[in-house]
């Protein structure tokens, strides 16, 4: 198995925790290429080859080339989970999937204003109101997640899964935007039982092998 994508990406790192609650071990079990931003390769008639869109992350196995990470992790814990990892009844498998078109279709075409404004765009180039604007658009829909939080132990039940992984990705995210730039991202929401699900996610699964402590600014 080969893994395109360098470590700090929020769909790399997904694919990475995936892996490592599979108990699928790097330079083991799958060989990881770097790739993305400052690694380049993304953008090679090679790499274009396996994926039009030249991003990461990228996953190569038994002959089956896969991008867009949620899918990536789909197919992961449908071909690798030797162990029930993850649960496989259909309200558990079904309440992850929603997350996880969630996590994609909704929560980060919002964070990403935020994110992508205050990471990656020049400062001279951002757009301060829009990014107010979204941060606090994210705190209202976090706000739904906290809502099944407060009678879930994790998104689809009472036992961890892979929308787990893509949600917590994100809420970490949300809470280092507001740990770097209070001014520019405005108040954070006070949601509890995110805090408890995190502090879950860090003693129950692989989730502080692969949590950014900092925000990956690139200047
Ligand atoms: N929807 C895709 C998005 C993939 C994506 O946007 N990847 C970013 C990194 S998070 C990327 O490759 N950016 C270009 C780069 O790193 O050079 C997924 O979930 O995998």
């Amino acid at each position: 198995m080969r893994l395109w994508g360098r470590k700090s990406s929020i769909n790399v790192q997904k694919v990475l925790w995936c892996l490592d609650e599979l108990g699928l071990e790097e330079g083991k079990d799958y060989e990881r290429i770097d790739a993305g931003l400052q690694f380049g390769l993304n953008r090679t008639p090679e790499f274009l080859t396996l994926n039009p869109n030249g991003l990461v992350p990228t996953l190569e196995d038994d002959g089956i080339t896969l991008w867009e990470s949620n899918t990536i992790m789909r197919y992961l814990a449908r071909q690798h989970d030797k162990r029930q990892r993850f649960p496989a009844d259909i309200a558990s498998q079904y309440g992850s999937e929603k997350w996880l078109d969630w996590q994609l279709g909704t929560m980060w075409p919002v964070l990403r204003t935020p994110f992508l404004g205050l990471t990656r765009v020049p400062e001279a180039e951002r757009k301060y109101d829009a990014i107010h604007k979204a941060y606090q658009e994210a705190n209202q829909l976090l706000s739904l997640l906290d809502q099944t939080l407060a009678t879930h132990k994790y998104c689809s039940g009472n036992q961890f899964h892979i929308g787990d992984i893509a949600l917590a990705l994100c809420v970490g995210r949300w809470i280092l935007l507001h740990e770097a730039f209070p001014e520019k991202t405005g108040p954070r929401a006070d949601l509890k039982n995110i805090d408890a699900w995190l502090k879950r996610l860090e003693s129950e699964t692989k989730y502080s092998a692969v949590a950014e402590k900092k925000l990956n600014i690139i200047k």
